[in-house]
């Protein structure tokens, strides 16, 4: 990064903050979206903002693809009065905001995505493609939610039970429960101020990271059997395939969360879980999680070599490539980095 012209996003941001409290101020309908296979950062964001928009007397639809359903467990609490799965037909006179979303191509639904659309892009992914008519993409935040939380003040509104805990869980869930990089003071500042607005810390907690199915257990012991490392250990990578979700009775998220187990390796520089597509029509399809244990290596650059996104220390893409083009692939691009 040495040498690298003085960041301009901290401009782009402010005026975007701007624009984007003008738009919600001035607007009177919205539809809400995020990215496919939501995540706690999503899903909080969503909701979180839906709310918001309700007290400001918005007329606020969330929008998610029916094959998003069921949801993760750990996600089922979430409240979802004002979700469609259908793109209502007044669509055109709604101001489109899309969440925690890098990239256009990560909602499948195309109506969002015509020339006249109107489309409030709120997002901290730092390869964010700024899709927007108007963008709000703030590297720095920890979160969607943070970016969230912040407009919620701007628009005067006190946080709800509910929009306080969605905002939580985006929080906790992206910061790896305050544990990444990205946790900085204004997480923690943000923390304080919700629980202060009546988050349940251990209740949150226990329907987050509790509570989990045996099968994911027996999923997360197959990862850890599975174990391979390469270069030193600078690469350390698992792979699951369809049989171990049949075998386990495994849920394809449950796989979330093994790789932290491998990032957490002495000597990990890039930890990375492979894992079979299981939908219909996905087979011979993997995809992989990326994490980076610091600086030195950006998975966000190997994921987009493969046509994937994230951040520089988390990230993902999906593959039709065979078993041993992908490890290569792999380790040439940590390789390439080092
Ligand atoms: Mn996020």
């Amino acid at each position: 990064m040495s040498g690298a012209p003085a960041p301009v996003r901290p401009v782009d941001a402010q005026d975007g903050r701007e624009r984007v409290l003008t738009e919600i101020r001035e607007a009177d309908r919205f539809i809400l979206v995020t990215h496919e296979n939501p995540d706690g950062d999503a899903l909080g964001s969503l909701v979180a903002m839906h709310e918001i928009l309700g007290h400001l007397g918005k007329d606020s639809l969330m929008f998610m693809a029916a094959d998003e359903f069921p949801l993760p467990y750990e996600y089922r609490f979430f409240v979802l009065e004002g979700l469609v799965s259908v793109i209502p037909d007044d669509v055109g006179d709604r101001t489109i905001v899309f969440l925690d979303c890098g990239n256009i191509d990560r909602n499948p639904a195309d109506v969002l995505k015509g020339e006249d659309a109107h489309i409030l892009n709120i997002d901290h992914h730092h390869d964010n493609t700024r899709f927007g008519t108007v963008d709000l993409v703030v590297p720095e935040a920890s979160c969607t939610a943070e970016i969230v939380w912040d407009l919620m003040r701007a628009l005067g509104v006190a946080p709800t039970q509910t929009i306080a805990e969605a905002l939580y869980v985006g929080l906790v869930t992206d910061t790896g429960k305050f544990m990444y990089e990205n946790t900085g003071t204004r997480a923690h500042v943000m923390a304080a101020e919700l629980i202060g607005a009546g988050v349940d810390v251990p209740e949150i907690y226990r329907r987050l990271y509790e509570n989990i199915p045996y099968g994911k257990l027996e999923l997360l012991a197959r990862g850890l059997a599975q174990v391979q490392r390469f270069d030193d250990g600078r690469l350390t990578l698992t792979r699951l395939t369809a049989a171990d979700y049949a075998e386990t009775g495994a849920d394809e998220n449950y796989s979330e969360g093994v790789v932290d187990h491998l990032r957490a390796v002495n000597g990990t520089k890039v930890a990375a879980v492979v894992r079979d597509l299981l939908g219909e029509g996905q087979e011979g399809r993997r995809k992989v999680s990326l994490r980076a244990t610091g600086d030195d290596v950006d998975v966000s650059v190997i994921a987009r070599s493969h046509g994937g996104g994230g951040h520089r220390q988390a990230a993902g893409f999906s593959t039709d490539l065979p078993w041993d083009e992908l490890v290569a692939s792999l380790r040439a691009g940590i390789d390439a980095q080092l």
